[in-house]
């Protein structure tokens, strides 16, 4: 998977920090990716070029973040038929609520797969594209299992680690 296989678009530069560890997680997994900046209400057009581009130049899947009335990744799904992931991102004063009730209440016919708002969404994101992927690269089902077994470890050690400690979930609760 040499050329791009994922095109990230965020609606501003104000989103990069949140969609960083998306872009991380597609690096662990080598999976090739593209950034733009564009936005479906300050940029249309320049929106329209960076989807066609993208197309283009091999992507396989949209990653669109955006916060507010966060019309991106409907507007690329309007423009292609690749699947679109929708990451809602936070902003005064709705939390975020605003651009997930954005993403997720497409009408029919325009399907965006909305993950959870902020940076659980973000990573949600990548892990819901390299799937997608996987179906047509199946190397990348065996890394998919190895990341699930590795936080499966990592969840049971941190049990572990409290337990040595002699914490358990039951004086946790008692404490006031
Ligand atoms: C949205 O408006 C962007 O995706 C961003 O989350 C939000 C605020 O944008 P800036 O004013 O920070 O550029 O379109």
């Amino acid at each position: 998977m040499n050329k791009i296989s994922v095109a990230i678009i965020v609606g501003s530069d104000s989103d990069l920090a949140v969609i960083a560890s998306c872009a991380k997680l597609l690096d662990e997994f080598d999976v090739a990716y593209s950034v733009d900046i564009a936005s479906a209400h300050r940029t249309p057009e320049h929106l329209r070029k960076i989807i066609s581009d993208s197309s283009a130049a091999g992507a396989e899947v949209f990653i669109a973040a955006a916060g507010m009335a966060a019309a991106l990744p409907g507007v690329v799904a309007s423009e292609t038929t690749l699947p679109v992931i929708g990451v809602p991102l936070e902003s005064n004063p709705f939390m975020g609520t605003d651009a997930m009730l954005s993403m997720v209440q497409m009408p029919p016919g325009i399907p965006v797969a909305t993950v959870a708002v902020g940076k659980a969404g973000a990573v949600n994101a990548a892990l819901l594209a390299v799937q997608i992927l996987a179906v047509k690269y199946p190397s990348l089902r065996s890394k998919l299992e190895s990341y699930r077994s590795k936080m499966a470890e990592t969840i049971k050690e941190k049990g572990k680690q409290l337990r040595e400690l002699g914490i358990s979930h039951y004086t946790t609760r008692q404490k006031p």
